[in-house]
């Protein structure tokens, strides 16, 4: 998975959306013309909590209701433009904090969802796509006036499960008549009064609500790897050192996965693929677990004793931001490919492509090397996934390191709706190269989903 390296040098997970200042290096938040930021995920220098894995919370509304105005409430900056010009945001403007005590958390403040004109339908389509990486939606409203749009919204957000408040925003201009919030009170949707020129009381009301629809999976914090082992266990990561490796450091999933395995006070020791035999034979025992680069697979599969378990790190980040038992019984669907076929290579983040690019040139080479005939590869990169995907035979999905998992699962249901089977890249590799049961054998529930698959 060294396709992870070149994340760190990287643009933004999303060619529209833009990461606005609250990390160095990140440019200052602004709308509309600014180019994108730099993605600087953990474990880099200036780098905070990776942009994956903070709660995504979404900012949605028509036009001039003051959503820009809210987010520099809330984060005490102005991190968006405001003004009374109705439809000055436009593209979507992202603001990574720190909200105490909910952690960190990134804001994304849209386009109104009432923009007009077709450069306007255009603002409206980045706004919708925001949606699938949203996991909590704060519909603000201006001085109590609901319509349809509103309406439309949280339709919308309840259909696809995702918590949403509702903030009536400009109290001091009037508030939301009792019948309407009597009618939301009736559909649990939670809402507040406030005003965004007052900031101070604003920001305590907004963060009040967030707390209380917080979503479970975020307050517990999931294992990459530790619940695999026991501690005090020996852990072997296999990391290859090659031209696509990042210089001088390590790469984002490999530093979260280190970090939690010694969050689980298991012992770590990380090799090149070269040296893994030699390092296993100086060890008592075998290690307990192998991961390795999906990339070096085969050679390392080779090289770990049939005692030890292996996985990559692409399947431990299959399962950390996906449903490993879907992407699992995806990698079924390669069976069914015929020479002739589309497939659908996805990518959450936009980078300049390398000779050997994994997406491009070794995964589509086992692909066509396994169905022995030639395939038809599409690519797409950051948030834009295709509305429809009824072309494809098989969609395989990258790491999505960048992505939350909101975003990822959002895609895995587009891909159930239409029954095509989706897969990721540690999956695609393995089975091409015929050892996917050993690297899901630490997974006894997704080698099931595989084999009945
Ligand atoms: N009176 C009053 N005015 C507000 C309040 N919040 C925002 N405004 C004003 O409403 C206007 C629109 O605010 P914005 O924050 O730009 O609204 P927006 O929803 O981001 O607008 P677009 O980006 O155009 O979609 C500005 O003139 C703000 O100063 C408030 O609580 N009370
Ligand atoms: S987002 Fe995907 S393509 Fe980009 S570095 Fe992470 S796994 Fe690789
Ligand atoms: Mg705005």
């Amino acid at each position: 998975m060294s396709c992870h390296g070149k994340s760190l040098t990287r643009e933004g997970s999303s060619s529209a959306a833009r990461v606005a200042s609250g990390t160095p290096g990140a440019e200052p938040g602004g709308t509309g013309s600014t180019p994108s930021a730099e993605h600087k995920p953990s474990g880099t220098p200036g780098g905070g909590t990776p942009k994956g894995m903070r709660l995504h919370i979404g900012l949605f509304g028509r036009r001039n209701v003051g959503k820009s105005s809210l987010l520099n409430a809330i984060t005490r900056q102005q991190t968006a433009i405001v003004s009374d010009t109705a439809g000055t945001t436009t593209d979507p403007v992202e603001k990574p904090m720190e909200m105490l005590p909910i952690g960190p958390v990134l804001f994304i403040d849209t386009a109104g969802i009432d923009d007009v004109g077709a450069l306007g339908a255009q603002r409206i389509a980045k706004t919708r796509q925001v949606f699938d990486r949203t996991d909590i939606a704060i519909i603000v409203v201006a001085a109590g006036e609901w319509s349809n749009f509103e309406e439309a919204l949280l339709d919308d957000f309840t259909r696809r499960q995702i918590p949403s408040v509702v903030v009536f925003n400009k109290a001091d201009l009037g508030p939301a008549a009792p019948s309407l919030k009597q009618s939301l009170q009736t559909r649990q949707v939670r809402h507040v009064d406030v005003s965004a020129i007052q900031p101070e009381a604003c920001r305590h009301r907004v963060r009040e609500l967030l707390i209380e629809c917080l979503p479970e999976s975020f307050m517990q914090q999931e294992a990459i790897a530790g619940d695999l082992v026991n501690p005090g266990d020996v852990v072997m990561l296999v990391v290859p050192i090659d031209l696509e490796a990042p210089k001088g450091r390590l790469i984002l999933p490999q530093v979260q996965t280190i970090r939690d395995l010694l969050d689980h006070d298991v012992c770590c020791m990380v090799v090149k693929e070269r040296e893994l035999r030699e390092a296993i034979n100086r060890l008592r025992e075998p290690p307990a677990l192998v991961i390795t680069d999906s990339q070096a697979f085969l050679k390392v599969a080779a090289d770990t004793p049939d005692t030890a378990k292996l996985t990559s790190f692409s399947i431990l980040f299959a399962r950390l931001k996906g449903d490993l038992n879907s992407f699992a019984k995806g990698a079924r669907g390669i069976d069914n490919l015929r020479a002739g076929d589309r497939v659908l290579v996805a990518e959450a983040c936009t980078h300049h492509q390398i000779g050997d690019d994994i997406g491009r040139v070794k995964i589509p080479r086992w692909l066509t090397q396994y169905v022995g005939g030639a395939l038809h590869f599409d690519h797409i990169q950051g948030c834009d996934f295709p509305d429809d995907i009824s072309p494809y035979r098989l969609v395989i999905h990258c790491g999505s390191c960048t992505f939350n998992r909101r975003n990822l699962l959002s895609r895995i249901e587009k891909c159930h709706a239409a029954d095509i089977p989706i897969t990721n890249y540690g999956m695609a590799i393995a089975k091409s190269l015929g050892i996917i049961e050993r690297a899901l054998g630490p997974f006894p529930g997704a080698l099931d989903s595989y084999r009945n698959g």
